[in-house]
């Protein structure tokens, strides 16, 4: 993405944290990790399950903030625990994406379990799918950029270019 500059990786690398609840789920989160990288964040990325592997799941969360870890995007389908369960763990801020699983209805299952978090322990949701995968991206850009000049440029120039992209669109017509 040329709008938003050179890609220089460095003590942006693994500030942000990306978390899936299996491999099933890379084919939509690559636009979050693909995102991440265009606006010079290189993420950890970690498959981790609430479920199958609750124990790592909570060490993860326990030990993320000493790691450097800055913002944490957690994305799950079915019923998708992983983003309430770090949010129970730890004080940094959970970004989560719930998924549409192949035997999930239409994703409902997911969002709900991630939205739905109890007062006291928030959890950022995002849209379903590919569109929430993006914006967990952005959205953490935009956390990083509250303290990073450089992150607040590159939103500001990518605002831009989207909007150049959309009035190119309604001129096309
Ligand atoms: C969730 O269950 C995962 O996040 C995935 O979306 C869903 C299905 O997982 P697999 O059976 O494909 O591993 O925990």
């Amino acid at each position: 993405m040329a709008q938003t500059g050179k890609v220089d990786f460095g003590e942006l690398s693994r500030v942000v944290a990306v978390v899936m609840g299996s491999d099933s789920d890379m084919p939509t989160m690559k636009a979050c990790i693909d995102r991440l990288k265009e606006f010079g964040i290189e993420p950890l990325v970690r498959i981790i399950s609430a479920h199958r592997t609750p124990d790592i799941a909570a060490d993860f969360a326990e030990d993320a903030a000493k790691k450097g870890i800055k913002v944490i995007i957690a994305a799950a389908g079915m019923a998708a625990h992983l983003a309430g369960a770090l949010a129970a763990r730890t004080t940094l801020p959970i970004i989560g994406v719930p998924l549409v699983a192949s035997q999930s209805p239409a994703g409902v299952d997911a969002l709900l379990s991630t939205a739905q978090m109890p007062p006291g322990v928030p959890v950022a949701t995002m849209a379903l799918g590919n569109a929430g995968a993006v914006n967990a991206a952005i959205f953490a850009v935009q956390i990083l950029a509250l303290s990073d000049e450089r992150l607040a440029a590159k939103l500001v120039d990518f605002r831009k270019a989207q909007r150049k992209k959309t009035i190119e669109k309604d001129s096309a017509i």
